[in-house]
Parts: C-alpha cells; sequence; structure tokens
C-alpha cells in the first residue's frame, strides 16, 4: 500500500473495507448454531435453511425461495433450470459472476449496453441483439436499483425466451412498489458476507413458478429423487445450516441496517456533493431501497482528480474504495473474444468514472465525515497531487 498522500500518517490506522460484513445478535446467532449441533443436522435440508427459505420468500414477495451455496451457484441452477442455452443477453456492467454462470455453462454471452441514466441494462440494446440464437435474457437490477423489467419481460415474451433477474445486490429493494424477487421467471439473491444481508454465503432462487422450484430443489441436491434414485441432472448447491443461522440472525436487523445505510448514504451524499464534479448516485425514495452501496461518479474535468487518482488516495489514507465495476466483463481476458467485439460506449464511460465507499455497520457518522474530509483535501489539492502521483508512479 502506498504511502499515506494528504499526511504522515494514514488517517484511518485500520483499513476500512467496502462490503465489511454486517453481524446481527451474536447471542441469537450461537444459540441458533448450538441448537443445529445439538440436533446434529448440518445441511441437507435442515430446519435453519427451511426457515430461512420460508423468510427470504416473505421478503421478496414470493411463493417459492430455493436457498444456495452462494449467488453465482443460483444463477447457474437458474438458467440451467430455465433452459437457457446457446446465447443471452446479458450487460457488460456487472460483477463478473452474472457472466461466469453462463460461460462456466458453455453458454455464450452476448453483452448489452447499460442505459446512461439507470445503468441496467438498456432494453433498446437488447432489442437490437435479438437473433434466433439468442435463448435468454439476464438483467441486473445494479447496486439495488430496479432494472426496467417491463420493457425486459415484453422482449422475453415476444421471442418466447426466460428472463432471469441478477438481484444480488436488490434483497429487500422494491421495483415501482413491488418487492424485488417477483419479476421475471425467476431471480437471484447473494447472501455473500460482503452483502447487506449475509449468511457467510449463501444465495437464492425465488420465483412463483412451483415446478421451476420444484426442478431447483432435485437440481441442487444432486438430482436425488429419493434415497437412493437420482432422477434429474444435479449438483452440490446447498446451504449448511449455520449459513442459514446468520441468514435468520442477520434478518432480525434487516431495519437496522437499512437505516444504518440509508443515514450513511444521505451524510455522504451531502458532503461529497459540495466537491465540484462529484456526485453520489441517489436511491428514488419512492422505493423500499437498502442503500449498500455508496457509488461515487467522478468527472476529472471538473474535479481536476480522476476516478483512479482519486481511489489512490482514499487507499494512501486506508480508505479501501472499490472501483466495481471495473473494467466492462467484455473486457477481462476470460471473456474477450466470445462473441465479435461491437461497442458498449455508455458501459465504458461508467467503468472509468465510478468508485464505492465503505458503508453499513462499521461505518458511523463520524467514520463518513472523515472520509468526506479526505476527498475535500484531495480535490482542493488536485494538481499538487496530480504531481505527485505522477513522480511517485513507478512508470
Ligand atoms: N451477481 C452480482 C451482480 C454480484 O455482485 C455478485 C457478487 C454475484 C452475482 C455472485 O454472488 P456470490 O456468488 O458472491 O454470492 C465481492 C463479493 O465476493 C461478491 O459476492 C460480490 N458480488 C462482489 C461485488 O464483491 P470481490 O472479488 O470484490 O471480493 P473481495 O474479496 O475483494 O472483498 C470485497 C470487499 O469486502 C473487500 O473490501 C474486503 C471486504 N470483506 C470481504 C469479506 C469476504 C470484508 O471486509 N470481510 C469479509 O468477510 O467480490
Amino acid at each position: 500500500m502506498s504511502l499515506a498522500i494528504l499526511g504522515d500518517e494514514p488517517v484511518f490506522s485500520h483499513p476500512l473495507h467496502v462490503g465489511c460484513p454486517n453481524i446481527g445478535d451474536r447471542s441469537r446467532l450461537i444459540a441458533r448454531i448450538n441448537a443445529a449441533l445439538d440436533r446434529r443436522w448440518l445441511t441437507n435440508g435442515g430446519p435453519l435453511v427451511e426457515e430461512f427459505e420460508a423468510a427470504v420468500a416473505e421478503v421478496a414477495g414470493v411463493s417459492e425461495c430455493v436457498v444456495t451455496s452462494n449467488g453465482t451457484a443460483a444463477l447457474e441452477l437458474a438458467i440451467r433450470a430455465l433452459g437457457m442455452s446457446g446465447q443471452v443477453i446479458v450487460p457488460s456492467f456487472t460483477f463478473s459472476a452474472t457472466v461466469h454462470a453462463l460461460t462456466w455453462q458453455r453458454i455464450t454471452p452476448v453483452f448489452a449496453d447499460i442505459d446512461p441514466v439507470t445503468l441496467n441494462v438498456d432494453p433498446a440494446d437488447v432489442e437490437c441483439l435479438m437473433t434466433p440464437d439468442v435463448k435468454g435474457i439476464i438483467g441486473v437490477h445494479l447496486w439495488g436499483r430496479g432494472c426496467d423489467v417491463e420493457s425486459l419481460s415484453a422482449i422475453a415474451n415476444q421471442h418466447q425466451i426466460p428472463l432471469l433477474l441478477d438481484a444480488a445486490h436488490a434483497f429487500g429493494c422494491t421495483y415501482q412498489r413491488r418487492p424485488v424477487g417477483s419479476f421475471g421467471d425467476a431471480e437471484i439473491f447473494s447472501f455473500h458476507g460482503t452483502k447487506f444481508i449475509n449468511s457467510f454465503e449463501g444465495g437464492a432462487v425465488v420465483t412463483n413458478n412451483r415446478s421451476l422450484a420444484e426442478r431447483l430443489r432435485l437440481m441442487r441436491n444432486f438430482g436425488f429423487g429419493g434415497y437412493d434414485d437420482v432422477v434429474h441432472l444435479g449438483t452440490n448447491g446447498k446451504m449448511n445450516e449455520a449459513e442459514a443461522a446468520m441468514g435468520l440472525t442477520n434478518l432480525e436487523s434487516m431495519s437496522e441496517f437499512v437505516d444504518r445505510n440509508r443515514a450513511n448514504h444521505e451524510l455522504y451524499s451531502k458532503l461529497i456533493e459540495s466537491n465540484p464534479g462529484l456526485q453520489v448516485l441517489s436511491y428514488t425514495p419512492a422505493e423500499n431501497q437498502n442503500y449498500q452501496y455508496v457509488v461515487v461518479d467522478v468527472q476529472p474535468e471538473v474535479c481536476g482528480l480522476s476516478r483512479d487518482q482519486l481511489v489512490e488516495v482514499l487507499f494512501s489514507e486506508n480508505v479501501l474504495a472499490r472501483r466495481y465495476f471495473y473494467p466492462g466483463v467484455h473486457r477481462m481476458s476470460a471473456f474477450r473474444g466470445l462473441t465479435p467485439p461491437r461497442p458498449l460506449p455508455v458501459t465504458e464511460s461508467f467503468c472509468e468514472r465510478l468508485f464505492q465507499l465503505p458503508t453499513g455497520m462499521s461505518i458511523d457518522a463520524a467514520t463518513v465525515r472523515s472520509v468526506c474530509d479526505i476527498i475535500r483535501k484531495a480535490i482542493d489539492r488536485a494538481p499538487e497531487i496530480v504531481k505527485h502521483l505522477q513522480t511517485s508512479s513507478p512508470d
């Protein structure tokens, strides 16, 4: 890590992480885990997993929830259970898992651009990409802000192909006042440690389609139809009881987590936007949001520093800001060249402009103020910092 840029010592003595886990009532967590140990039933559909599935289904407003070992497994299972194959349209502006889940099953991702206002997949571009080889569409509710599911559903219906929604960021959110979880043919959540509600590792597929859910339950558990017979293609995508205990415990603190995230987001927005050329992505107050991402949009020509220079200053002060999602997935070496390159100008632009700041239960108002102070000082001293970074760069 580079030495502090603004002073002799880093402002924070310990690193502040984006994605630092929220942890609910530890005594309730330990009690649940102890009960599982006493029962000697640790995984393979235990009572805590069943309870967690019911609780997730309730938040998502759906009849069916199939929890999984992680969000990527949820994507893989849903993609296969929905019969996607050949080519599937997906935004490039997402975490690589959305695309891995396709290529892992030898499905070719066809990258669509995003809308410059919502930063979610642009239905007009999806429409342009439709060919008879396209056998599915995946939309992503990036940072919990619902994507245009009406338009995507209309395209999917017209072409009679399934629509899956990656709601890894959107647990507890609504879109047009309806809970995220109930759109498309199915949606997936992630309960990874870095997520607003975590189960250490975990994920879920949610849907109102009972037969799809039954298929997913078989696939998640090696395709076992009974003790001895394997009746379906399957894998091991199960969540265990300790993970479900964590998920259930954290769910009990959900409103507290939202309140802290909202307060942090409001304070960050107020303080950061007092700098020229910096904006915090907003969440519409008409919807329920989890506010788990504080996303800053940098206009270098106005504020005097590029996104990367600002992130370098923050790192040097122990604020480990992240550049999600940079570079676009279509630029990552594992995914380059899968389809003929095509311009994704909006994706390219936002990949260079955005970064995320730490929030969640480990971040309080005083910490937000100190982080914003670093940003303010960096902008005030932009020319000096640019010079410093140029002279200290190994190139
Ligand atoms: N779809 C979307 C749109 C997603 O964003 C994701 C995951 C998925 C699907 C797949 O869901 P999962 O299969 O993961 O359930 C992190 C998370 O691992 C990943 O879950 C998340 N999205 C992604 C946006 O972020 P990395 O590669 O950035 O992780 P890493 O190890 O760099 O950690 C991120 C930050 O969190 C660091 O600042 C350190 C901090 N951290 C992390 C852990 C695990 C902690 O402070 N404590 C911890 O325990 O992917």
